[in-house]
């Protein structure tokens, strides 16, 4: 061990230069699941380029200290994007860094995450630390005092040598992300260029982002949005959100609900799968599948969110605008002036607030209400923690304290649109055993699947709450209630799909099934019915403002998705947790691989994998420019005072 670490004393630029090589094909292999020697190549330049920048550093001192923090970061940038990856299925970037400060609220989640392998990452690290620590106690013992000993003699490149090199790396890093800059999918763009290349790429497309002008100015999007549905099926012109009462017939449920409150639930990692599903015996959603019978259910609805998890899924409900994917839309958009549903409903007259009983800050959502319109929203202080997860309060709390809320808003006598946003079912889905009332065979009990159930199952039992809160406050037959899922459950890592389907007796599909999300729709008097249109979390919005009788101007609002209850046809796009590309539509999911040919496309009917999937290029073509359009759009709207 000595040896070793004496050799990284003496000559750190050989073996540090090694060893994050080394981490980077650790990477590569657990993330991408396939090297060739082109790429360690690749990232063979990458490396060296850093380490020879530091070789023009002439303090020796200096360098070794350089050479340490090179060694340091390199080593946790990876293993953290490694743990990230198996959450997200994305590859870390800088901005990633800005969600630092929500680690210990998720420490139980994290840990989860971690596996024996990531020790590969820590060994060298690990090795030097303790060589260190026993050196400096021979030492002290030998001469009773802490002394540096300088290395006086240390390898180092020549200036020449080293210059030519930078040049050299420098070169081919450029032109291997020059040569991938065309490929949408980030994924393959991180595995074509290697890790750090891959964060230069993204460092530098923001950087250049902000300097550019708008590809599409704010004046050509709404021309260019019309184009773009028509490009698809003109049956998307007919069936445009844009302005419900723009068509020339009135579509189906305009106004149906006008004037009534909205409590719309944000269920936390509610998979549409456990709707109507039982286990030995027991009704896993007993109040949803109650629901279900009188309200619209859409079984084919889909998460969309991006970096922001669940604060996405809140912005997108309240929007309409697809999360960019490259930042959590609380951080990155809170300064703009967004069109709302709040808004909409709050020029109407409405009280709206949100109520969720994790601290504001976290996600930043103290910023993101305002910009939403929200008048008000209760956090983490109004309620009485009764320490059901990490988070703090349960959903039964929840509910507690927004019935109470629901009832002052009522009796002021103007409608109201509040949001709940429940968390008792929050990975790793470890509830009290108090509250765990499932009986589950004993091959699902203490899993992950298990646990899911469980917390699932409470989670709709908190919900029977507030639906009978809403009854006995008189409040029942005058309000809509809307449920939808944030996002998935259960973990890839953890949950065999053939494992789950088997013991489960269902065909869960590691994507399509795991990225399904309820959507039900409850209103008196309104049929109910099973609403088999594809969706996803920007069609909220539509849909209920259909529902409600909502509209606008062009220059007000442009929404990103469509009224479920009239589109003829839906496409919505996916990124984030799926490369961008990805889609579904009413008959498929796609994810791209380079571009549209070396993708692979799924059965949503039959979750089998579809060979011939070419008719579909126009969606993929679409869907990347409408969640473009988005993005100019969110990106040009005015900031907020
Ligand atoms: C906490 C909640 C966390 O407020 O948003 O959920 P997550 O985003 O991790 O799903
Ligand atoms: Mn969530």
């Amino acid at each position: 061990m000595s040896d070793f670490a004496r050799h990284i004393r003496k000559s750190p630029f050989f073996i540090i230069t090694l060893l994050i090589l080394a981490k980077a094909e650790l990477f590569r292999l657990t993330v991408f699941s396939a090297m060739s020697p082109l790429r360690l190549f690749i990232d063979f330049l990458s490396v060296l380029l850093i380490s020879c920048l530091i070789e023009l550093v002439p303090q020796r001192r200096l360098r070794q200290i350089l050479y340490g923090v090179y060694w340091v970061l390199a080593t946790f940038a990876l293993l953290g994007a490694t743990v990230y990856y198996r959450y997200f299925g994305s590859v870390a970037t800088y901005t990633t860094l800005f969600e630092l400060n929500q680690l210990p609220a998720v420490k139980s989640s994290v840990k989860s995450l971690i596996t024996p392998m990531e020790a590969l990452y820590l060994v060298d690290l690990l090795a030097f630390v303790v060589y260190a620590v026993v050196r400096r106690f021979r030492k002290r013992s030998r001469s009773g005092m802490l002394a540096y000993e300088p290395i006086r003699k240390s390898f180092k490149l020549p200036y020449s040598l080293a210059t030519a090199l930078v040049a050299l790396t420098l070169i081919s890093s450029v032109f291997a992300v020059r040569a991938s800059a065309d490929t949408p999918n980030e994924l393959k763009r991180a595995e074509l260029v290697g890790f750090s290349n891959y964060q230069a790429s993204v460092i530098w497309n923001a950087f250049s982002a902000k300097r550019e002008k708008p590809e599409i100015p704010m004046k050509d999007v709404p021309a260019t949005k019309q184009a773009l549905e028509s490009k698809v099926q003109s049956a998307f012109a007919s069936t445009s959100a844009t302005n419900s009462t723009k068509g020339s017939e009135t579509p189906a449920y305009f106004g149906s609900q006008k004037g009534k409150n909205l409590v719309m639930v944000q269920l936390e990692a509610t998979q549409n799968f456990v709707i109507g599903l039982s286990v030995a015996g027991q009704e896993v959603t007993p109040v949803m599948n109650g629901l279900v019978k009188e309200s619209l259910y859409f079984p084919q609805v889909f998460q969309q969110i991006g970096q922001g998890n669940t604060s996405d899924a809140e912005f997108m409900a309240n929007t309409s605008i697809y999360p960019t994917g490259v930042v959590a839309m609380s951080k990155g958009y809170s300064n703009k002036d967004l069109p709302s549903l709040p808004k909409l409903f709050g020029n109407l007259g409405y009280t709206t607030m949100t109520l969720h009983p994790n601290e504001v800050t976290f996600w930043d959502r103290d910023k993101m209400y305002p910009a939403l319109g929200f008048q008000t929203y209760y956090d983490k202080p109004y309620y009485t923690n009764d320490h059901f997860n990490s988070f703090g309060a349960s959903d039964e709390e929840l509910y507690r304290v927004g019935l109470q809320k629901l009832k002052e808003a009522a009796g002021s006598g103007n409608s109201f649109y509040a949001q709940f946003v429940s968390l008792s079912s929050h990975h790793p889905f470890e509830i009290p055993e108090d509250k765990q009332e499932l009986t589950l065979p004993e091959d699902i009990a203490g899993t992950q699947l298990g646990n899911y159930l469980q917390a699932v199952h409470y989670t709709d039992k908190a919900l029977g709450k507030l639906i009978q809160g809403l009854k006995d406050e008189g409040l029942w037959d005058n309000t809509v209630l809307v449920l939808y899922g944030d996002h998935f459950g259960l973990q890839e890592k953890d949950n065999d799909p053939a494992d789950v389907s088997q013991k489960l007796g269902i065909d869960y599909h590691s994507k399509i099934t795991r990225f399904n999300i309820p959507l039900i729709v409850h209103a008196s008097g309104l049929e109910a019915a099973r609403v088999e249109r594809t969706g996803g979390q920007v069609d909220i919005l539509p849909t209920l403002a259909n529902l409600f009788g909502l509209s606008w101007s062009e220059d007000e609002f442009i929404p990103f998705g469509r009224d479920l209850l009239n589109a003829d046809r839906n496409v919505i796009g996916m990124r984030y947790y799926l490369p961008t590309g990805s889609f579904f539509n009413d008959d498929i999911l796609f994810i791209p691989g380079k571009g549209f040919e070396d993708g692979t496309a799924y059965s949503l009917k039959t979750h089998e994998q579809v060979t011939d999937f070419s008719q579909y290029k126009s969606d993929y073509e679409y869907i990347l420019e409408w969640m473009k359009l988005s993005d100019e759009y969110v990106k040009q709207l005015p900031k907020h005072n």
